[in-house]
């Protein structure tokens, strides 16, 4: 029987490209995201491409509609939680809490929500595997980046205590944790859609990742042999060796 993998947060970046890859991989992808058209379009491209794939409008942050699309669903034997995003770079002493709850509410409750409704298949399959896109944010401090700092170490706190809570079951959970990634939305999201700002953000760095270099990581753990289990790799490009050590061309 064909594996169905979940992806949240499908309908661009890093869950758009895993599901083309885990789609290449022969699984069945449902492909859950909040906008109908997009994530329908990238349905229907995967199914024209011959792969088994199917759209499901999703709030991750509903709880009602979460556990409505669990039901809906006859398996799962993968759940990829990378619905997420951050919100503002303001300081913790100005930033607006409304933002903080925000995060809080698509970075954590939402990979609680997906988890908890989707747990009884995952192991009902016998094998399955929770990936949890967190992020380097979820490491390590950085000025400007409370909210989602406190947000992503969140992520990575459900992934951790998950893992020690089902060993035992048949259920790996691994974590992946990128760096600095070029994509579509990430940081016009973060700076509130000022274009400028958001391509400043990678302004003279030699190859930041792209969402495709993270899906590449993301399916290569998902398809190691059941038995092993990638705790956490943190991917930056090669130009960001911390955090704060970005090599920018011309600087
Ligand atoms: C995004 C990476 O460095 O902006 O998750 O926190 S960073």
């Amino acid at each position: 029987m064909t594996a169905t993998a979940v992806v949240t947060g499908a309908s661009s970046g890093i869950g758009a490209a895993t599901a083309r890859g885990l789609a290449a991989e022969g699984y069945e992808v449902v492909l859950v995201a909040r906008r109908e058209d997009r994530v329908e379009a990238l349905a229907e491209e995967l199914v024209k491409d011959g792969h088994r794939a199917r759209a499901h409008v999703l709030d991750v942050t509903d709880r009602a509609a979460v556990d409505a699309f669990a039901e809906s669903l006859d398996s799962c034997d993968v759940l990829v939680n990378n619905a997420g995003g951050a919100i503002g770079t303001e300081t913790v002493a100005t930033a607006d809490p409304a933002d903080w709850r925000t995060m809080y509410e698509v970075n954590v409750l939402g990979v609680l929500n997906m988890t908890q409704a989707l747990l009884p298949r995952l192991i009902a399959g016998g094998d399955g595997t929770i990936l949890v896109v967190s992020s380097v944010a979820g490491h390590v401090a950085y000025e400007g980046g409370g909210g989602y700092v406190a947000a992503k170490h969140g992520a990575h706190t459900i992934a951790a205590t998950l893992r020690l809570e089902l060993c035992g079951e048949p259920v790996r959970v691994l974590e992946v944790a990128p760096g600095m990634v070029r994509t579509e939305e990430f940081s016009l999201n973060r700076l509130r859609g000022d274009a400028d700002k958001a391509d400043a953000v990678y302004e003279g760095v030699p190859d930041p990742l792209t969402a495709e270099d993270v899906a590449d990581t993301i399916v290569w753990a998902v398809t190691r042999p059941p038995h092993v289990n990638i705790d956490l790799m943190v991917v930056r490009p090669r130009a960001q060796a911390a955090q704060h050590k970005v090599h920018r061309v011309g600087k």
